[in-house]
């Protein structure tokens, strides 16, 4: 199954390992074809090749368009070498045998993730690309395919143990690489093409990304992970520096994506806020005069949840909260930017990870979810809903006051990213009790409770903190019982979508225990 290597084309836009490549193949006597650029770039650094033009006998045309669209390339890639009308063929239209693909396609990723205006767009569109790799891989019996740069070592060492030649194995390999890359390269244009449309519509659409870390492990220790990127968000997760720590695993960028996501809610032009994750939910969100003061509050919401966790700052870092999250064992910090003090304290913490982003994730940005269930995915569009004081409605005879309003608000921005059932406490720009992920509301709010409980005896309150409280319930009550229980725990005000068949029921419940209350009209389940 060895197939020899002796003519190889070579198209790439990265130029990276290039003339490294192109000296190691001419080493091993294989003739090089090249287009345009890569030609220059391999000829400068000495390496003898021959032009696609020459061989094609079209010059280049159209700004590039159309180089390698021609039967001399693709007779070349895609001829079965043992079928003998096929090699009559060849013989017939003097077309020579392409034994080795290296491509890489116009930089299509890279321009999204920059902006790149429309016509620039399409312009990074490879058309003649895909056709040679999907060509190449589909005659991998003889033909071997490279479209990655990290494979040119893999190849070179495949060529030497094979005295120039590769295995079938290998070449197949290369081939499944080869259709993810073509595949997530046209999801990519969709993609852009969706967006640029207003095609909000989850309908026709394909998922891909491009591999950017193969994890050590999964969820769990016995699984395989990878993590993979599709340029649809400019901040987050994706796109973040790492500056010191190991490898984010597969929970980290999980919750670290929830961290950020959350704090971006909170616009840094009404102040600092600090969100703490674990598994995915806060276990504590806060505003402050400071961002050190926001951190101090969000930790303070749960103090033993918040050990191992993640935090996200809505500002830069700087020194005085990175001495202060120093203090207890923290997995991730991500914010946007920070100081080099702050860089500086931090060193001397091996296992924290720093992350920093240029800015904060748009929250209103319209991109896509998707879950995976047996035997396919669940697509649809992001929650980017958002409340603001004009779409509030009181129901109750008392209507809430300024302050209570933004806590309301501030308690309703953070329901949102906690996993439903949600209910959530808050006091003074701060949350003091989070329930989450119940399968009955009434249990969140029992939990938020007795979290609250739990915080005013960790830092020694005389009473709960969820006296005077504002909260949240990111669904409607169905019944007066989880409402009636967020009263009993001491809240006074309520902010909940309303929409229920008993909405009549609960308002009577939440007159009679002197709460005020508003509904928003809008629903934020996360699960
Ligand atoms: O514009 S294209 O779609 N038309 C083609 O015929 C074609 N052939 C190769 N783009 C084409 N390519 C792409 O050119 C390759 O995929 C590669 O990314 C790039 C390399 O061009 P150069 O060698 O001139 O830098």
């Amino acid at each position: 199954d060895l197939s020899p290597v002796r003519r190889a084309l070579i198209s790439v836009s990265d130029k990276t390992g290039l003339v490294d490549l192109g000296k190691a193949l001419e080493g091993m006597g294989i003739e090089i074809l090249s287009t345009g650029g890569s030609a220059k770039a391999l000829r400068d650094a000495g390496v003898a090749v021959k032009d696609v033009s020459e061989v094609t006998n079209f010059p280049e045309m159209m700004d590039g368009r159309v180089k390698t669209l021609h039967p001399m390339v693709h007779g070349g890639l895609l001829a079965l070498r043992d079928n003998d009308d096929h090699v009559a063929a060849m013989n017939e239209h003097g077309i020579g045998a392409i034994d080795l693909l290296v491509v890489n396609l116009y930089p299509f990723e890279a321009a999204l993730a920059r902006g790149a205006d429309y016509d620039e767009m399409i312009e990074n569109i490879d058309i003649g690309g895909p056709a040679m790799i999907r060509a190449a891989a589909k005659n991998h019996g003889f033909v071997t395919t490279i479209v990655d740069v990290e494979d040119y070592g893999a190849l070179l060492d495949e060529l030497k143990t094979n005295d120039g030649a590769t295995t079938y194995a290998f070449r197949q390999r290369q081939a499944q690489i080869a259709y993810a890359r073509t595949g997530a390269y046209d999801a990519a244009v969709s993609g852009w093409m969706a967006g640029a449309i207003g095609e909000a519509a989850p309908r026709r659409r394909v998922v891909a990304g491009e591999l950017k870390q193969v994890m050590r492990y999964g969820e769990n220790p016995h699984q395989d992970a990878a993590f993979y990127v599709d340029g649809s968000a400019r901040e987050g997760v994706a796109t973040a520096v790492q500056h010191q720590g190991k490898e984010l695993s597969y929970n980290n960028i999980n919750d670290t994506d929830a961290a950020f996501e959350l704090v971006a809610e909170f616009d840094p032009a009404d102040g600092p806020a600090v969100a703490v994750i674990k598994h995915a939910n806060p276990s504590g969100v806060a505003r402050g005069a400071t961002l050190l003061d926001a951190y101090k509050k969000a930790f303070d919401c749960d103090r033993t949840s918040a050990f191992g966790g993640i935090v996200a700052l809505n500002q830069p870092l700087d020194a005085d909260t990175a001495r202060e999250i120093t203090q207890i064992f923290t997995e991730v910090v991500i914010a946007p930017g920070a100081s080099d003090e702050a860089k500086e304290i931090f060193a001397a913490k091996k296992n924290l990870r720093l992350l920093t982003t240029a800015g904060l994730p748009d929250p209103l940005i319209g991109s896509q979810t998707i879950r995976q269930v047996a035997g396919g995915y669940l697509f649809q569009n992001k929650d980017n809903g958002h409340i603001g004081l004009d779409d509030l409605k009181v129901v109750t005879k008392k209507a809430p006051t300024d302050e209570q309003l933004k806590d309301l608000l501030f308690a309703w921005k953070v329901a949102k990213h906690v996993k439903s059932n949600a209910i959530v406490y808050v006091k003074d720009g701060a949350t003091v009790g989070v329930g989450a992920g119940q399968m009955s509301r009434l249990d969140s709010s029992t939990i938020a409770a007795t979290k609250a409980g739990r915080m005013a005896a960790e830092l020694g309150l005389s009473e709960s903190p969820a006296i005077g409280s504002a909260v949240a319930s990111d669904a409607f009550f169905p019944f007066p019982d989880g409402l009636l229980e967020a009263a009993a725990a001491g809240a006074t005000c309520v902010i909940q979508p309303g929409g229920s068949m008993r909405d009549d029921e609960v308002i009577k419940a939440a007159d009679e225990a002197g709460l005020a209350m508003v509904f928003t009209g809008m629903r934020h389940f996360r699960h």
